[in-house]
Parts: structure tokens; C-alpha cells; sequence
């Protein structure tokens, strides 16, 4: 029997690496979207990669971009997919403030160019799409928790292009039969989430502080709160979206809604440092207050008992508002009803195991000699 030929824009991102590895377990060909960039960008999928010259490959990289119509074109007309998984985008919603033109092409108009290629390549009734919508569209909240019904009220660059590449997979789908679909995607996480997300930006700070290498973070709004799960959990669903005879759209979410203080509270509490959250505004701080001894010395070791009790009364998180959106999404939590009934979908991890992953991770890499001589990344056997 043929293999499954699946075709993944942004496979070096997170989202990318996971569901590369899950469909290449599932026995399919993948291939993946790669921009150009002046240093090695593939780290995330290294383990996965295989040498040109090996025959009957299930992994093949083609340099691309979501700004380049010709070559997605080009793309998909020599790879003929099965399915196509629509993960690229400028994802960083402060970044898309600074960036607000190149963001409307790359996660909007980058979207329009996939299918209308699928179109023009006569592949309407072959080729599958997933798009990666989010739950940013929700924005200045209309209702919650947020459900497919949900009105949208977008409130970044970001979320307004992300708005157009929903309703454009709509309109496909609509329009030509095209079996398209977007997945409402709420926060998720993992030990290979981008430095500068926020839940990856605080146990990479947790790690460097329970370590010594690091006196103090410095955060944004603290109480704006997150629906957050593991990144996965959130593939699998990705998956289960194709396989539907009928293409539709769908929230996946955990139900579960946590502060940024909340986050950053557990997150130390893991490790077994006691903090406590005292101010307001731009004066807000946390300070060490206990340490679980004999948890610290399990989670981060023992060596570095003794410099961390030294701290306690120290302030260890801060307020910097240029970490604050020109507008914020304050509140997301999702209703993923539809895709339990439907996709039999469930989250396997819970926030508190989320946490545990995404430390133990960021702890191990943190001691590395290379890293910390570097300052480098180093990629570790994050699917242990
Ligand atoms: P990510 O880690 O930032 O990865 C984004 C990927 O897109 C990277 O591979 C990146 O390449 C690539 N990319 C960026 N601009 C591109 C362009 N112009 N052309 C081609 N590739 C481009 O994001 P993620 O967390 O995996 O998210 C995957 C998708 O889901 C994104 O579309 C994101 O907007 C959406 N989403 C994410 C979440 C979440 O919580 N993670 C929730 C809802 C929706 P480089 O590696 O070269 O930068
Ligand atoms: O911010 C607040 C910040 O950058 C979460 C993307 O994957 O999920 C992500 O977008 C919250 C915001 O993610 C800092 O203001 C406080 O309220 O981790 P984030 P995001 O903006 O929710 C959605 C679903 C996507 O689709 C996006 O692609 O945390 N926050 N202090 C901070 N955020 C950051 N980054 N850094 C801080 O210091």
C-alpha cells in the first residue's frame, strides 16, 4: 500500500516537530517547509532528519516561504500530498505590533496562497488542509468560555491575519468543496516552545535562578490568563481534524484558565521554592519566601541548595512594561466539547504536568557545559 504523503508548512517550529514525529510514527512521508536562514534553524527536528542520499526517505526538507506563492506552488505540485498542515506563521502576537505588514502576508495572504495552489493544481478533491487558527481570534472576549460559536474580536496584527486565513479556509471549503479545515488552537506549551513565549520565557528564568545564573525575571501583565496545554496533545488533534469524512472547524482547549502570577507561582513551587507576589502595577514583585529542601535538592540538586537559601527574601520577579501589548487579550479559556464528541479528543496532560515537563527539561539544559559556556541551544531528547 502507498504511504500517506502529508506536506508541513513551519516544521521547524513546535508545532512542526511533533506532528512531524507523530505522522512519521503513523508511516507517513513527510515533507516539510523550510525557510532559508543564515544558521542552522532545523534543531527542533534534527533527530527526525535523514541524509539526502538514503533511499526511501520519510522525512525531505524544500527550502520555502509563505510569502512566495511561486514556490509553494511549486511545492506542492512536485510533493502531491495527501494532507497539508498550514503551521508557519510570524507567531510572536507582541512582535506582530513591530511587524504588522509582514505578518498580514506571511499568516494571511500566506494562507490564501496554499489553497489557491491546491486549487489551480487540480488537487481540490485529493489534498486535504489544516489550518492553524487560534484562539487569539477571540481577543476582547465575547463570551466564555469560548466555543466555534463564539464571535470573534481579533486584538493584534497578528490575530486580524490569523482572522483572514480563517475565513478564507471557510470560504475554500465553501466555494469548491475543498476539504479544509481550521483548528481553534488555545495556548500550548512544551519543553520546545519558543524562548520569548511566555511559559517557556519563566522555567527557562526558574531553571537560571534555581542554578545561580540568573538573580531575577522581568515580566508583563501578570494577570492576564491562559488556557494552556501541552503541544503534543494538541498535534494529535491536528491529525484527527484530517481524518474526518466532513472538514470543519475546532476548539481544542483544555477547560482551564491560569494567571501568568498563577503560572509563575506553580512553576517555582515545583522545584520547591515558596514565592510570594506583593505590590501592584508596575511595582509588582515577587519574593523568595521557602524552599522545600528536599524537593529543590530532587528537582534542580543539591549543589545549589545553599547560594538559593542565601536569596530568600530576595525579589526574584519584576515588572517591565515594555513586555505590555499596545491591546491585550486579558482572559482565554476554551470549550472543546465539539472535538471531544466528534474526534474523541482528550488532553493528556495537566497543567501541573505540563510544568513538571517543561522544567525538567530546561534544568537538564541549563547544566550543560556546552550551553552554559555558549549560551547556545542545545537540543535534548525532548519526547522522552
Ligand atoms: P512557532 O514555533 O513560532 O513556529 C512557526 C513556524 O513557522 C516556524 O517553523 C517558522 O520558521 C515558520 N515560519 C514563520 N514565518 C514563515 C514564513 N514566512 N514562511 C515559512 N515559514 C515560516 O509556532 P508554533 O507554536 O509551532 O505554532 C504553529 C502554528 O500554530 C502557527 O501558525 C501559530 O500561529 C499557530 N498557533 C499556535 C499556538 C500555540 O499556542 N503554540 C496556538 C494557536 C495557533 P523558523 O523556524 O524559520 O522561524
Ligand atoms: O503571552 C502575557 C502576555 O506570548 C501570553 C502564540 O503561540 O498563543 C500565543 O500567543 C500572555 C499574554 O502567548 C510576558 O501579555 C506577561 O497575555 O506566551 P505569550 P500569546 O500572546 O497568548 C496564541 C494562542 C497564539 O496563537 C500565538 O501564536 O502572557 N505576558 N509577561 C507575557 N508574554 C510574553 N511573551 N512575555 C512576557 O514577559
Amino acid at each position: 500500500m502507498n504511504k500517506k504523503v502529508a506536506l508541513i508548512t513551519g516544521i521547524t517550529g513546535q508545532d512542526g516537530a511533533y506532528l512531524a514525529e507523530y505522522l512519521i510514527k503513523k508511516g507517513y512521508i513527510v515533507h516539510g517547509v523550510k525557510r532559508r536562514s543564515s544558521m542552522f534553524n532545523t534543531e527542533r527536528i534534527d533527530h527526525l532528519y535523514q541524509d539526502p542520499h538514503v533511499e526511501n526517505r520519510n522525512l525531505i526538507l524544500h527550502y520555502g516561504d509563505l510569502t512566495d506563492s511561486l514556490n509553494l506552488t511549486r511545492i506542492i505540485g512536485e510533493t502531491q500530498p495527501d494532507e497539508i498542515y498550514n503551521l508557519a506563521a510570524m507567531s510572536h502576537v507582541k512582535v506582530s505590533f513591530d511587524t504588522p505588514e509582514y505578518t498580514a502576508n506571511a499568516d494571511g495572504l500566506g494562507v490564501l496562497r496554499i489553497l489557491e495552489a491546491v486549487r489551480l493544481l487540480r488537487l481540490s478533491q485529493k489534498t486535504r488542509i489544516y489550518q492553524a487558527s487560534t484562539s487569539e481570534l477571540y481577543g476582547l472576549v465575547q463570551e466564555t468560555p469560548q466555543k466555534e460559536t463564539t464571535p470573534f474580536y481579533p486584538r493584534s496584527p497578528y490575530a486580524v491575519a490569523k482572522l483572514y486565513g480563517y475565513w478564507i479556509t471557510v470560504n475554500y471549503r465553501e466555494a469548491y468543496g475543498m476539504h479544509a479545515s481550521n483548528g481553534i488552537l488555545f495556548n500550548h506549551e512544551s519543553p520546545l516552545r519558543g524562548e520569548t513565549f511566555v511559559t517557556r520565557k519563566v522555567t527557562r528564568a526558574i531553571s537560571r535562578i534555581a542554578l545561580g545564573m540568573q538573580k531575577k525575571m522581568y515580566m508583563g501583565n501578570l494577570s492576564a490568563k491562559r488556557d494552556w496545554g501541552h503541544a503534543k496533545d494538541y498535534v494529535r488533534a491536528m491529525y484527527a481534524i484530517l481524518q474526518q469524512d466532513e472538514p470543519s472547524d475546532y476548539v481544542i482547549a483544555t477547560g482551564v484558565t491560569t494567571t501568568i502570577r498563577d503560572f509563575i507561582r506553580m512553576s517555582f513551587e515545583a522545584i520547591g521554592v515558596g514565592i510570594t507576589f506583593r505590590g501592584e502595577g508596575i511595582d509588582e514583585t515577587a519574593v523568595l519566601t521557602s524552599i522545600d529542601e528536599q524537593l529543590f535538592a530532587e528537582k534542580a540538586g543539591e549543589d545549589y541548595l545553599e547560594a538559593l537559601r542565601k536569596r530568600i527574601g530576595e525579589d526574584v520577579v519584576g515588572v517591565d512594561p515594555n513586555y505590555f501589548r499596545p491591546t491585550e487579550v486579558e482572559l482565554l479559556i476554551g470549550d472543546a466539547t465539539k472535538a471531544r464528541t466528534r474526534l474523541g479528543w482528550e488532553p493528556e496532560y495537566s497543567l501541573s504536568a505540563l510544568i513538571e515537563d517543561m522544567l525538567h527539561n530546561d534544568l537538564k539544559l541549563m547544566k550543560k557545559d556546552s550551553y552554559l559556556k555558549k549560551g547556545g541551544y542545545t537540543i535534548l531528547n525532548y519526547f522522552e
